[in-house]
């Protein structure tokens, strides 16, 4: 059995467009007559849910956006009474209030489901032992992968993240064979087994699925290559239940989309426009299958480009670049657009350096400047200031060449820099702004 789910994983474009035309149309209706705040946003649009014959006619339709979530917090978004919600997440956030993700008992079921897909995809069966090291409690990663993994028939160990040197024994006496956790965590278990003395390429462990936070392709190859697993990757949000949204297949080039449960749009995030397929833009997504919070049109910032196209395994799904960076996480430095991910694709190419790095950005009079803090790899430290400084200045040449902005290098010693245990912070803003 190659799918999960085959009908939906493998259903052909026409069919899928279909399924989702009656669905959106249902869920439309739904929002309307059950949620306030839905039905004054129609009727200031003039839209009605009736007007939904074609996909197409969702573009008529208005956004939602992070702050209608804070401003309806924390239930007023709920289409449902609260008798039928039988499970609360939230998701702290770095400003104001958490948003609320509450689910019924079909869409628990219906988000097990979309995290088995994920993790048969990746290659999970029902002999694995899965080692859940995302956090356990409000955050989805750590029950939405309990349930996908369950569900699939595998042992699941719920060890939630922290407490990293416990984790590395409980890999190595229990024989985990597939590792839950964020990108950045799965590095700092990677380092702690190093210290440790444990070599992750002697265990059982095979399979890694990472997500939460965005990650470049140079970070997927080197927690590669530190724990010769396969990094497989999942994508998803608090607003859409959690993890389980997208999902990469073993070609591990570009994530699958759970199409029969989400409409995915491309937009210009400063016209709204919406954008063809192919081309890069805000990810926009509608739920079509949701009951206790069925958001329409909603605007993730996160940049992505989607591409329709025919996949090695087997999968019809609509497919998803890697997440470029979140809108809000943009630079702009001299006029230049600048993603934190782009001074991570170079900084990870550099052999005298460790992953572990800060951007920084600072006002210096008028002008903004980005500083990035970097460990050094301990030999190089080790050779003194002259070499550090010639090592700061390529970094530096390399990011003007590639990115064509100047960015302050320092390298700091090695082990210096917080390790992550969840989503990493990298970015401290320093403007006044
Ligand atoms: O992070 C859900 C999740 C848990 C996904 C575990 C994957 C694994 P939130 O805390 O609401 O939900 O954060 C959602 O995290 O809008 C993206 O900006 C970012 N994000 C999630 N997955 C990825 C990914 C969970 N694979 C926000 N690549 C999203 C890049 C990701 N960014």
């Amino acid at each position: 059995m190659n799918y999960w789910d085959e009908r939906f994983e493998t259903m052909s474009e026409e069919e899928m467009r279909n399924f989702q035309r009656e669905h959106l149309g249902k869920t439309a209706r739904w929002v309307y007559e059950r949620i306030p705040f839905y039905r004054r946003k129609f009727d200031e649009r003039g839209v009605k849910p009736d007007d939904i014959k074609t996909l197409e006619d969702l573009s008529r339709f208005p956004f939602t956006v992070k702050t209608d979530l804070r401003d309806n917090y924390p239930f007023g978004l709920c289409a449902v009474p609260l008798s039928e919600v039988v499970r609360i997440h939230a998701s702290s956030g770095t400003t104001g209030k958490p948003i609320t993700g509450p689910y019924t008992a079909n869409d628990l079921e219906q988000w097990t489901e979309c995290m088995a897909r994920c993790l048969y995809a990746h290659g999970v069966r029902s002999n694995d032992i899965c080692q859940n090291s995302y956090g356990m409690g409000l955050f989805t990663g750590g029950l939405g992968f309990h349930q996908g993994a369950t569900r699939v028939g595998a042992a699941v160990i719920p060890v939630s993240s922290g407490q990293t040197e416990r984790q590395i024994i409980i890999m190595k006496d229990f024989g985990t064979t597939v590792l839950f956790a964020t990108p950045t965590y799965a590095l700092t278990m990677a380092e702690k087994a190093e210290e440790m003395g444990i070599k992750l390429k002697d265990l059982p462990l095979r399979i890694g699925s990472f997500g939460a936070e965005p990650w470049t392709i140079e970070m997927r190859k080197e927690i590669e290559n530190r724990t010769g697993i396969k990094a497989m990757e999942c994508y998803g949000l608090t607003e859409f239940g959690g993890p389980g949204t997208g999902f990469d297949c073993v070609e591990q080039n570009g994530l699958h989309l759970n199409e029969d449960h989400f409409i995915f749009e491309i937009i210009d995030p400063v016209t709204e426009e919406v954008l063809p397929v192919g081309t890069k833009g805000e990810l926009v997504i509608t739920a079509i299958q949701r009951e206790a919070m069925p958001l329409l049109r909603y605007r993730t910032r996160d940049i992505t480009t989607l591409r329709r196209e025919k996949c090695s395994c087997g999968r019809t799904l609509l497919k998803m670049d890697k997440i470029y960076g979140r809108s809000d996480d943009m630079l702009i430095i001299g006029g230049v657009n600048v993603f934190p991910s782009q001074i991570e694709s170079i900084l990870l190419e550099i052999s005298e350096v460790e992953p572990q790095y800060v951007i920084i950005v600072r006002k210096k009079g008028y002008l903004d400047q980005i500083h990035a803090d970097v460990e050094a790899k301990q030999e190089v430290y080790d050779l003194g200031p002259q070499k550090i400084s010639e090592v700061e200045k390529m970094i530096e040449g390399k990011m003007r060449g590639i990115i064509g902005i100047g960015v302050k290098i320092r390298l700091v010693p090695p082990k210096s820099i917080t390790r992550s245990e969840g989503k990493a912070k990298r970015v401290f803003d320093e403007r006044k702004l």
